[in-house]
């Protein structure tokens, strides 16, 4: 019967039909989808920390306006996310257990520190932009939840890019040479930690193969890393920032941007745990769980008296 059961899943996955919550899939194909909504998920709430740094000091009322309502999108996003992968039968306990025991991932980027104002811009320009790239295709990612989850997050993820950009190219255009210089900075920092986040290059990627068999991911890490850099360099041209690579050259016979190499030694090591903010933002999300505990309790301890109150 389980083969009956695989194959039809495996036929309704060639077709490019949804799957959804109740129906039936292979063990893998759950394991595979809680491991990357919840780390996504994770990424979503981790991403709050770096740029809710520069909250209080945001320059102007409207810079302010706008960074706040921008964190808390990433905290709708979040939810978004736990929602969905609640609908494989891991509950939000269970996934947050992981990620405040360290068994779970969150994406390297947000691991670096934001030193300076323009680095908010910088993330929103680079580190949303990336998002967008990897997020797009995952609006027709064949479990349905995810896929629906991801439709919403990607619009406002675009917006999130748009308000990085015109931010920097505010300081660009209007500001002084401090500032001009603090965005080139900002730009250098994060540039290749951007181009990290698409994850592990394809023939080191252990789990890209199989996902793009059940189409959980429609496009390779290097194929949207490549179509990242080819976008950004573009932009980099508008803003008037030079991006940190010297090998970056345009390839007549590609059509893309040739570009240096990574830094994977660094990568791996951020993702082992071993960045320069891991500590700080494991430590932060902890703590804001403890926290939080009088708030659930009260929660619940309010829902049972609901509870008990239309029993009577
Ligand atoms: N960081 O075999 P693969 C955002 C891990 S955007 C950390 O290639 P896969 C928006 C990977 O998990 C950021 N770990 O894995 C925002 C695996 O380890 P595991 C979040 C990474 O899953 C903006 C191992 O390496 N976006 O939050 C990274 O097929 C601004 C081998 O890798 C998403 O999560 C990394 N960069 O491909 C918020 C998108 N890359 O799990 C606030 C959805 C790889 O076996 C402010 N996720 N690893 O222990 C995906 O598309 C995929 O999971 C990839 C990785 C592409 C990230």
């Amino acid at each position: 019967e389980e083969m009956i059961l695989e194959d039809r899943f495996e036929a309704r996955i060639g077709e490019g039909d949804f799957i959804e919550a109740k129906d039936w899939m292979p063990d893998h194909y759950r394991k595979t989808l809680v491991r990357q909504i919840s780390q996504h998920a994770h990424s979503e709430i981790v991403g709050m920390l770096p740029e809710g740094n520069w909250l209080t000091r945001a320059p102007t009322l409207k810079r302010k306006t706008i960074l706040l309502a921008k964190v808390q999108d990433e905290a709708g996003h979040g939810l978004y996310l736990y929602s969905a992968a609640e609908t494989l039968g891991t509950s939000r306990d269970q996934m947050l257990e992981a990620l405040h025991s360290g068994k779970a991932k969150y994406s390297s980027i947000f691991n670096y520190p934001t030193l300076t104002w323009a680095d908010v811009g910088a993330i929103g320009w680079l580190v949303d932009g990336a998002a967008i790239m990897n997020q797009v295709p995952i609006c027709r990612c064949s479990y349905g939840p995810y896929a629906r989850a991801m439709i919403r997050i990607c619009r406002e993820e675009s917006f999130h890019q748009r308000q990085g950009f015109e931010s920097l190219l505010t300081m660009m255009q209007k500001g002084t040479q401090a500032q001009k210089d603090m965005v080139q900075d900002a730009v250098n920092r994060w540039w290749w930690p951007s181009i990290m986040m698409f994850g592990p290059p394809d023939d080191q990627s252990p789990n890209t193969a199989q996902s793009m068999r059940w189409g959980i991911k429609r496009v390779s890490n290097d194929e949207l890393r490549q179509k990242f850099v080819d976008a950004a360099v573009e932009q980099a041209k508008v803003l008037g920032v030079i991006p940190p690579d010297p090998d970056l050259k345009w390839n007549e016979d590609r059509q893309h941007y040739d570009f240096g190499t990574i830094d994977w030694a660094e990568f791996f090591q951020v993702i082992a745990g071993n960045g320069p903010c891991n500590r700080e933002r494991l430590a932060a999300r902890v703590d804001a769980w403890d926290d939080g505990a009088w708030v659930r309790e009260a929660a619940l301890a309010h829902a049972r008296k609901q509870e008990q109150a239309h029993k009577e």
